[in-house]
């Protein structure tokens, strides 16, 4: 397969080739200066007001053992463009050919865990699950489920993915099912008797006729075993998918089965999921989520040998982020600032020592702690860019 090993990567083989040059043209002339760098993305995709900060336990593998110190936000912490969410310093040649393989690792993992944080809001507390595997190439789907998963979604549907979290697989029946049986109806009996009991009746209703018929023979067939059906119309059907929901909750309400769920899937996003809202109870989040836009984090030294140094376009000097406790207002502060918010509160300074002198110097949580550290800084957020994002006067 075309893919680099754990290996390669921390072998510094997934690397530009300028970077291995400049090693090179620096051993060559016997120097190797103490830098720190500074990782932050000016701007976020589509004007994102905020981004979830992913990777960051990746980075922490790759960063063990190679002789330098880094200072990072907290994985799932939320921030904002301009805002440098990973300092890391040390003797450039202990670190230089790692730029590559340290920003891939937060730049497409914060995309796919603010996608899913997007689509959390989008859906309230409705049920989320990631059905995006498929999208992407497989050696990366752990990757790509963990980041969907801290970023907000209630589960995801890889095997191996789940596994790695200690998570059960989600997932309902797909198209196949029902055209190997041949028969809808008689595809969802025969799921009913193969399935152990732990596995939700979630049928598949949109392969052969309408969704309305196929809920009713579902809703016939496992009567109340039956958890949910998942309409993934196909787009050359799907007209107005709110009011084909509203019609097959009729359906199955004027029959008695108003504790049937529906589910959605196909062609979602954080901005169709709100109209769907008034009738589906989960979602299934595809290529939204897996194919995120990257968060385009750049790498920029900021201070050699201990003073400030950077090039145009970039403040030198180490930076950390100050959040007030009381105003709650963030700030970009030099790193030696105390933690003291211009309003006089008391603040929170987000980078924190991950590694130092190569060792891990945090005990880093579990992806079921930094999701609930996201759903958290959710509660505060919306979607829509603030007034003073958008250059709007405040309300
Ligand atoms: C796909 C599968 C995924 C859905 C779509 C994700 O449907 O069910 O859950 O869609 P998205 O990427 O647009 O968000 P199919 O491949 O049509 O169906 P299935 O494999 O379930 O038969």
């Amino acid at each position: 397969m075309h893919i680099a090993s754990e290996q390669d990567i921390k072998a510094g083989r997934v690397t530009d080739v300028y970077f291995q040059r400049t090693a090179e043209v620096l051993r060559h002339f016997q120097i190797d200066k103490h830098v720190a760098m500074e990782v932050r993305a000016t701007g976020l995709p589509r004007e994102w007001p905020w981004a979830v900060l992913s990777g960051v336990s990746e980075v922490a593998d790759l960063c063990r053992g190679i002789g330098c110190d880094v200072s990072c936000m907290d994985e799932g912490t939320v921030f904002g463009a301009g805002e440098p969410v990973l300092t890391i310093s040390g003797p450039y040649l202990a670190f230089g050919v790692y730029e590559t393989a340290l920003l891939g690792l937060l730049c497409q993992a914060s995309g796919v865990a603010t996608v899913a944080a997007r689509c959390r809001l989008a859906a309230g507390d409705r049920a989320l699950v990631s059905f995006g595997a498929r999208r992407m190439h497989p050696a990366i789907a752990p990757m790509i489920e963990r980041s969907a998963y801290l970023g907000g979604c209630d589960g995801v549907a890889v095997v191996m993915s789940a596994e790695m979290m200690g998570l059960a697989p989600v997932g309902t029946m797909p198209h196949a099912l029902i055209l190997v049986v041949g028969d809808a109806g008689e595809a969802f009996r025969k799921f009913d008797q193969a399935m152990p009991a732990q596995v939700l009746r979630v049928c598949l209703v949109d392969t052969l006729n309408d969704e309305k018929f196929e809920a009713l023979a579902a809703a016939e067939a496992l009567g109340d075993k039956l958890y949910a059906v998942r309409l993934d119309t196909p787009g050359s059907r799907r007209g107005n998918m709110r009011l084909i929901l509203r019609e097959v909750r009729w359906e199955l309400d004027l029959r008695g089965h108003q504790q049937v769920k529906l589910m959605v899937s196909g062609g979602l996003d954080e901005y169709n999921i709100p109209e769907l809202n008034e009738y589906a109870q989960a979602y299934g989040v595809g290529t939204a989520i897996s194919n995120a836009p990257t968060v385009n984090f750049a790498a920029d030294i900021v201070e050699v040998e201990g003073k400030p140094f950077s090039k145009r376009g970039k403040e030198s000097g180490r930076k950390n982020v100050l959040r007030c406790e009381q105003c709650g207002k963030r700030a970009v502060v030099p790193a030696q600032a105390p933690p003291t918010c211009a309003c006089g509160g008391e603040g929170d300074l987000l980078l924190r020592p991950l590694i130092r002198q190569g060792q891990v110097v945090q005990e880093l949580p579990g992806v079921d702690e930094i999701r609930q550290r996201v759903l958290r800084q959710l509660a505060g957020l919306t979607l829509q860019p603030s007034p003073a994002q958008e250059g709007r006067p405040a309300p």
